[in-house]
């Protein structure tokens, strides 16, 4: 999915890392390529001029943070805007009434059938007991699939007199309310364009259910046209969502990039493949990330996220600021470490930190800790004054060898450097989430 834009994403990036820092010159340079990148992916011109407008100002406009290279300056701020332009988070569906309508409504092919009974499967799975209806008249053969659907899936499936649209809504009504099903899909007709008649249908039977959902499912491959159909179907039937399929093929995926924002609908799931559970719900910010290929920065984000409070936050901020840092502040820190799970990896993940080797299991924090209890007030306040015969004794005094001496002393000076880099490195941490 999107491997053509986040490789070509990929080359922007590594034409401006190695770079001093953003500038007014390759700012432009990267600006342009990232634009043609989005044009050959399909997303829609005007999503992309109104994108690449805010990605530059925004470029041009941040701060100069020297811990970070212009190529992760920049990948924080084509992700902030690609998040806003897919939707700030997931949207769930809104099944509010019981039993609740979902319409199923969309262009011939684009995948309205196979996703209703997926759709039918991802219910089931959060506890819900869905039925199945077959309100595709048009094509005899549109009413069989959904029935093999259904028996594949273990739901039931209403098809009425396979005639007569009212006559099947009233079985479809009878029927989820007698045996207590709780999610009613519809499967409408496609049709190759959009038509008064299948809009007048759809639109009635939008007014004989009050559907909870009327969700357009959109092919990925369709490219450009996908939105113009889909301004027109939420012209009509006021959509309250969108499901974009096809997403595992070669699809180049700009219909996702452009959707949300010409209509203002979310997309609700994508699917990702013919099985019947490739159903996924849509996380725009999951989807960004992967575009520009930063999975770790935002499992970092999470996990730091997840770890820390605020109280905790600001005490290590300020130690982290801390302007003197000797080694009775690093042990401190290597306490308050272990006690936050594996911080160290937490700091392997965030970008242009060097690798640390902190103590990472308890007994060597309790090596470390011997070690340091060794050294003397002056020791501990001052370690440059370490000389080979003051490791020996240290060494000695704490059971070890002169090699975990130095492993300590790199660790701190390490860390020391790292604490720099964090100060310095605020305003990115900030844009990242991260409450540095
Ligand atoms: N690879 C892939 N194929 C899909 C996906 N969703 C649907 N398909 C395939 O797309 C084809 C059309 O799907 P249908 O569900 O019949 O589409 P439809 O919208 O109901 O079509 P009509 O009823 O003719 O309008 C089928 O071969 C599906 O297996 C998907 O997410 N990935
Ligand atoms: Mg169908």
């Amino acid at each position: 999915m999107f491997e053509n834009l986040k490789e070509k994403l990929g080359k922007v990036l590594k034409n401006i890392s190695g770079k001093g820092r953003l500038t007014e010159k390759n700012v432009e340079e990267a600006v342009k390529q990232v634009k043609l990148s989005l044009l050959e992916a399909d997303v829609n011109y005007k999503v992309v001029k109104e994108f690449i407008s805010r990605v530059k100002e925004k470029a041009l406009g941040a701060e100069v943070l020297q811990s970070f290279t212009p190529e992760q300056q920049f990948i924080a701020i084509l992700r902030d805007e690609l998040v806003r332009i897919l939707g700030e988070k997931k949207e769930d569906l809104k099944l509010v009434h019981r039993p609740s309508y979902v319409m199923f409504v969309g262009l011939q092919g684009s995948g309205k059938t196979t996703t209703a009974a997926k759709l039918a499967v991802f219910l089931k799975k959060s506890g819900r007991r869905p039925l199945l209806v077959a309100a595709d008249l048009r094509r005899p053969a549109a009413v069989e699939q959904l029935i093999h659907l259904g028996n594949r899936v273990n739901v039931p499936v209403v098809v009425g007199d396979r005639k007569d649209l009212f006559k099947i809504v009233a079985e479809a009504k009878e029927t989820a309310e007698s045996r207590n099903h709780d999610v009613v899909i519809l499967d409408t007709a496609g049709r190759l364009h959009i038509d008064d008649a299948l809009m007048e249908e759809l639109a009635k039977l939008k007014e004989l259910l009050e559907p909870d959902e009327i969700l357009m499912v959109v092919d990925a491959m369709v490219g450009q046209d996908a939105v113009n159909s889909a301004r027109r179907f939420d012209e009509i039937l006021d959509l309250t969502g969108f499901i974009v399929t096809k997403l595992d093929g070669d699809a180049r995926g700009g219909v996702i990039l452009s959707i949300r924002y010409i209509t203002g609908k979310p997309v609700k799931f994508v699917g990702v493949g013919e099985k019947l559970d490739a159903l996924e719900p849509f996380y725009p910010d999951r989807i960004a990330s992967r575009i520009l290929g930063m999975g770790d920065v935002l499992s970092l984000i999470d996990k730091i996220q997840q770890q820390m409070d605020a109280e905790k936050m600001k005490k290590m901020e300020e130690k982290f600021l801390k302007v003197k840092f000797d080694l009775e502040d690093f042990l401190e820190q290597l306490r308050e470490f272990r006690k936050l799970g594996s911080m160290a990896e937490i700091l392997e993940m965030i970008p242009g930190m060097p690798k640390v080797d902190l103590a990472r299991s308890e007994e060597e924090l309790k090596k470390t800790e011997a070690i340091i209890c060794s050294m003397t007030k002056e020791e501990r306040r001052n370690p440059r004054i370490i000389d080979y015969s003051r490791k020996r004794r240290i060494a000695r005094g704490s059971g070890t060898t002169i090699q975990d001496v130095n492993r300590v002393l790199k660790s701190y000076e390490t860390l020391k450097v790292m604490m720099k880099r964090l100060k310095k490195g605020r305003g990115l941490f900030k844009k990242f989430g991260i409450p540095f």
